[in-house]
């Protein structure tokens, strides 16, 4: 897998919804807020079945109805076009649409 290119950066990262890169590492995050513990951990749950199947893992934090997420491929040792489409894949997945 390679790092993304900085054009690739400016085309594809400002599409995605609420992703921010992690200060001091070459990595996006975001924080998915749910209702309820069994509402994050059923989209932890759907995600687990994506993330295997694509062999492309997150690094998260949950407490009750928040799970925080990082996404960065640690085989380009910085963020690929795989980090991209899981984090569109987690956005389907926590609207309902997954
Ligand atoms: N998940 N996010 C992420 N990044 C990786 O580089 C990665 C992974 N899951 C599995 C994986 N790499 C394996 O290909 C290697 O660690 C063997």
């Amino acid at each position: 897998m390679e790092r993304l290119s900085d054009s690739d950066r400016a085309e594809l990262l400002p599409g995605l919804d609420g992703w921010t890169m992690v200060e001091g590492r070459d990595a996006i995050q975001k924080r998915y807020a749910f209702d309820s513990f069994i509402q994050a951990f059923g989209f932890m749950a759907q995600v687990a079945l994506v993330a295997e199947a694509m062999n492309h893992h997150p690094e998260w934090f949950n407490v009750y109805g928040t799970v925080d997420v990082t996404l960065s491929t640690h085989d380009a040792d910085g963020l690929s076009r795989r980090d991209v489409e899981l984090a569109r894949r987690m956005d389907q997945i926590a609207a309902g649409a997954g």
